[in-house]
């Protein structure tokens, strides 16, 4: 049995309005998709959490090698914050989760938020 289109489905038309004289007006799309909200992760400083368990958090939770994560953790010290990375909303929230219980276990008040980008 022959047919006339093999594997793929039939492609979607919307039809173009027709106005009362008969004359065709195609539309420009209104709506462009925005790319989607960004978020970053924020640690914040303490004077209890070890300098060296909040280097151990960037790496393994923000995939950033020791130097990274050490300057990092150094600027969140003098500064007070700092980003540790930017996502989509369900990774940065699930990222603050991981950090939380992760301090949370070790007995640490260590603090992580997520934030709109701009
Ligand atoms: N200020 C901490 C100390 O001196 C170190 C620290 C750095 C804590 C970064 C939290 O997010 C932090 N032990």
């Amino acid at each position: 049995m022959a047919t006339q289109n093999p594997g793929k489905p039939p492609v979607p038309v919307t039809p173009p309005a027709v106005g009362s004289d008969d004359s065709v007006v195609l539309e420009r799309r209104s709506q462009r998709v925005k790319p989607p909200q960004m978020y970053q992760v924020v640690l914040l400083n303490d004077d209890f959490t070890p300098m060296e368990f909040v280097v151990l958090v960037i790496q393994e939770f923000f995939g950033k090698d020791r130097e990274t994560a050490t300057q990092i953790m150094l600027k969140i010290h003098l500064e007070g914050k700092g980003v540790c990375g930017v996502y989509s909303r369900d990774i940065a929230i699930t990222k603050v989760d991981q950090v939380q219980q992760a301090a949370r276990s070790a007995g640490h008040p260590l603090q992580c938020l997520s934030e709109p980008v701009e």
